[in-house]
C-alpha cells in the first residue's frame, strides 16, 4: 500500500466512524483529513452539541461506548438524574464526561473560535493525530418534515421520536450562509483519493455537499472519488437510511444509492452480499463491508484505500 498519498474522508456518525478508524490505522496522520457533517448539531441545556464530530472523535480516540457506537465508553449519567429531580425529561442521552466535551466547545464557541479550531483544540486533548473538520464553520440545522409531526429538528426526531415519525422532506437550515472553510478546501485540493463512508447519504453526506462550492470543489478533483455503500442488501446496517429511503419512494437498494451520488463519485464500493447489483455507469468492486470488529475495520479501510489508489490487481479505478 502507498502510504505517501494524501487520503480525505466525509462522513457522518456512528457507521462512518468505523471506517475512519479504520483509516487512522494505516494512514500516516498527516496524511488523513476526515470532514464530518455538523447537520445534526444543535443547542441543549445551553450546549453547543456536535454528534457526528463527537462521535469520529471517540472512535478515533479509543473512547467511544462501543455498545452504543457514541457517547463516552464508562460515562454516566448523574447530571441527567438531577434533571428529572427538577421534572425535566432528559430525552437526550448527555453522560457525564461527554458534558466536558460540549462545556469547552461552548466556551470557545462563545469567545468567537470557529468550530475548525475548537475541534482542533478537542482532537488534541483526546491525543488524536489526524485530521477532524467540520463540513463548514457555519451552522447547519437538518430540518426534517414528518407526516406526523410536522417539521422537527434533527435530534428530536432522530434521538426523542427514535426516528419513528414518517419523513416527508427535508431542508438544510442555514446552509445558503455556509461557506467551504479554508481548511477543507485545502484538503481537498490535496487530495490523492476522497472516500466517502458507508453514512446515510440523504441525512449525513447531502448536508456535507451541499454546503455551497463543496459538490463543485470535490468533483473538480481529478482522483478516485470513492463511496462506500451505507445498504447492504436491501438494509441498513445501523440507523434509518433504509426506512427514509422507502419513505421517500426510493427502491432501497444499492443502486438507488449509486444513482443518488451520481456525477459526485467515479468508483463505488458495494457488499458481496450484493452479488446480484450491476451498474454499468461506475466502476465498482465488492467487499465484505460489515465493520463489525476491529481487524474487519482496518482490512475494509485496507481494501477500499488499496482499490481507490490503483494498486490493487483487481479493478482498476484510474
Ligand atoms: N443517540 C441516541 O440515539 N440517543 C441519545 O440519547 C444520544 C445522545 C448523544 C449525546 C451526545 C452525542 O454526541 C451523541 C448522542 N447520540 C444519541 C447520537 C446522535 O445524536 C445520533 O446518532 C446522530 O446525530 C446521528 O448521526
Amino acid at each position: 500500500l502507498t502510504l505517501n498519498k494524501q487520503v480525505v474522508l466525509l462522513v457522518g456518525g456512528v457507521g462512518g466512524a468505523k471506517l475512519a478508524y479504520g483509516l487512522a490505522k494505516i494512514v500516516p496522520p498527516e496524511r488523513l483529513t476526515i470532514i464530518v457533517n455538523t447537520a445534526d448539531d444543535f443547542w441543549h441545556y445551553g450546549l453547543r452539541i456536535c454528534p457526528d464530530l463527537d462521535t469520529v472523535m471517540y472512535t478515533l480516540a479509543n473512547r467511544v461506548n462501543t455498545a452504543n457506537g457514541w457517547g463516552v465508553d464508562g460515562d454516566t449519567r448523574a447530571m441527567l438524574e438531577m434533571m428529572r429531580d427538577y421534572g425535566e425529561d432528559p430525552w437526550f442521552g448527555l453522560g457525564d464526561k461527554d458534558i466536558a466535551t460540549h462545556l469547552l466547545r461552548t466556551q470557545a464557541w462563545q469567545e468567537g473560535q470557529t468550530l475548525t479550531q475548537i475541534t482542533q483544540r478537542l482532537t488534541k486533548g483526546l491525543g488524536i493525530a489526524c485530521t477532524i473538520l467540520p463540513m463548514t464553520d457555519a451552522p447547519v440545522a437538518t430540518i426534517v418534515d414528518t407526516v406526523e409531526q410536522g417539521e422537527l429538528g434533527f435530534q428530536d426526531y432522530f434521538v426523542r421520536h427514535r426516528w419513528q415519525p414518517t419523513l416527508r422532506g427535508l431542508r438544510l437550515d442555514g446552509i445558503e450562509a455556509a461557506t467551504v472553510s479554508p481548511e477543507v478546501e485545502a484538503a481537498l485540493k490535496a487530495a490523492d483519493t476522497i472516500i466517502i463512508g458507508p453514512s446515510n447519504p440523504w441525512l449525513s453526506i447531502n448536508p456535507i455537499v451541499s454546503v455551497p462550492g463543496m459538490r463543485e470543489l470535490i468533483e473538480a478533483q481529478n482522483v478516485a472519488r470513492v463511496a462506500v455503500t451505507p445498504i447492504v442488501a436491501g438494509t441498513a446496517i445501523k440507523g434509518p437510511a433504509a426506512k427514509i429511503m422507502g419513505e421517500l419512494r426510493l427502491e432501497v437498494t444499492v443502486k438507488t444509492v449509486v444513482e443518488y451520488y451520481a456525477t459526485l463519485i467515479n468508483g463505488f464500493v458495494y457488499d458481496e452480499r450484493d452479488e446480484d447489483f450491476h451498474i454499468d455507469s461506475i466502476r465498482k468492486i465488492a467487499f465484505d463491508t460489515i465493520m463489525d470488529s476491529d481487524e474487519k475495520r482496518i482490512l475494509l479501510a485496507h481494501r477500499v484505500l488499496d482499490w481507490a489508489l490503483g494498486t490493487s490487481e483487481g479493478d482498476r479505478i484510474r
